[in-house]
């Protein structure tokens, strides 16, 4: 009889899996033609292998009862390896704890399916408590780098706060995406650090860092804003100066934060830049994507900034673990000048968007920018509808 339970629950459950991994994905029209989104997720934790969930063997596990949970997958760093489109997947357990999985699809946009098992990330002579949202950069060094926030319990917390914790740049590489090198975390003088990103060339001989100083853990206070700076070394990263590059800034979809998202993507007009930015409401912090263009030849000089953003939550994108979230650390620059931006919804899911370099250059140049009060949008509006009018 438990026989039977055992081998009916494990051939459901693992069809019904199967039947999830092997799902086609399908492109949505798109009104505003600037990128696709596509009607399926691309990585859920129904996505998580089985094996890392369910005890196989009968005897010590006779109703086929799911041993060890997950909570997310979602905020994955993002290349394309040896033909494929590889995710570096922020995979969240029923615990809490976060951790790094590669999941590999052949289109891009559908069939994604973990590795056999999780990244094994080497840690620090100071454990990490949690990791998360890694940023994968192929720098012109030859490696693979991956930066990543680590958070550790804050050794000042005064007894009695159980929640107070530090956030730093950890710095990781690879030559074959399964061993990892951990390198010292970054070092930078601004507070605490998430949303790090390497750039993918050297300036002036020296690594150089887009950064987030932030007072606090959750509070940027007179943090904030996406920093600039450079390190003469990667095996021992320190970032003197942060230059602020592209601020929060009251009344704009960044007023309370922001935080730059995938390494930037190089083209003969600049480098396209995606972050994303956060604001303040009623129901709480908004997190919306938007994008901006830097200078070729000093990716810390922004020349377009496209107002508002570029992506918000919509449909169930909206709704998850911390709702109303749209939050992108990958993208990928294809050869056919295709862009695939992977996005996680609600710090639930993954998803992806296509657009391509044309397009996105497009948006960047000829989106107006942000006149920063209603009066100049007005304007805006009414320039547009001039022109319209005149054809
Ligand atoms: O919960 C929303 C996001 O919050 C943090 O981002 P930021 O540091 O910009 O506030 C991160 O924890 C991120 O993973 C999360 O999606």
């Amino acid at each position: 009889m438990k026989g039977d339970l055992f081998r009916e629950r494990m051939e459901r459950i693992r069809k019904e899996q199967e039947a999830l991994l092997s799902r086609k994905n399908e492109k949505l029209f798109s009104v505003n033609g600037i990128y696709e989104r596509y009607r399926y997720p691309v990585v859920t934790r129904d996505h998580v292998p089985l094996e890392w969930r369910f005890d196989f063997d009968p005897e010590t596990n006779p109703r086929f009862l799911e041993r060890n949970g997950f909570n997310a997958t979602f905020n994955a760093g993002a290349v394309k390896w040896k033909g494929k489109y590889l995710l570096v997947v922020r995979t969240e357990g029923n615990d809490r704890k976060s951790f790094f999985a590669v999941a590999e699809s052949k289109s891009g946009v559908d069939g994604f399916r973990f590795r056999k098992r999780p990244v094994t990330m080497p840690e620090t002579g100071e454990p990490d408590t949690n990791v998360y949202d890694i940023r994968l950069t192929q720098h012109e060094d030859g490696y693979l780098y991956g930066v990543f926030c680590t958070e550790r319990k804050d050794p000042g917390a005064p007894p009695g706060d159980t929640s107070s914790a530090v956030a730093a740049a950890g710095i990781a590489r690879t030559r074959d995406l399964e061993e990892w090198e951990r390198l010292p975390d970054l070092v930078t003088y601004g507070g605490q650090q998430r949303n790090v990103v390497l750039h993918p060339e050297f300036i002036g001989g020296k690594y150089a860092f887009y950064t987030r100083p932030q007072d606090g853990f959750i509070e940027t206070g007179k943090g904030g804003g996406i920093a600039f700076g450079l390190s003469d070394s990667i095996e021992r990263a320190e970032v003197k100066e942060e230059k602020i590059m592209d601020p929060k800034t009251y009344h704009t979809v960044y007023e309370v934060k922001n935080g730059q998202g995938p390494p930037p993507i190089k083209t003969g007009y600049g480098w396209l830049n995606l972050a994303h930015g956060v604001r303040n409401t009623a129901a709480g912090l908004r997190y919306t994507l938007y994008m901006f263009m830097t200078a070729p030849d000093d990716p810390s000089r922004v020349i377009h900034r496209p107002h508002g953003h570029f992506m918000a939550p919509m449909g169930e994108e909206r709704v998850g673990d911390v709702s109303n979230v749209l939050f992108c650390n990958g993208w990928i620059a294809d050869e056919d000048g295709t862009v695939y931006i992977y996005y996680g919804s609600s710090d639930t899911r993954m998803h992806v968007a296509t657009s391509s370099v044309d397009r996105l250059v497009d948006y960047c140049l000829n989106t107006p920018e942000d006149g920063l009060r209603s009066a100049a949008s007005v304007q805006t509006i009414n320039r547009l509808i001039d022109r319209n009018r005149s054809l």
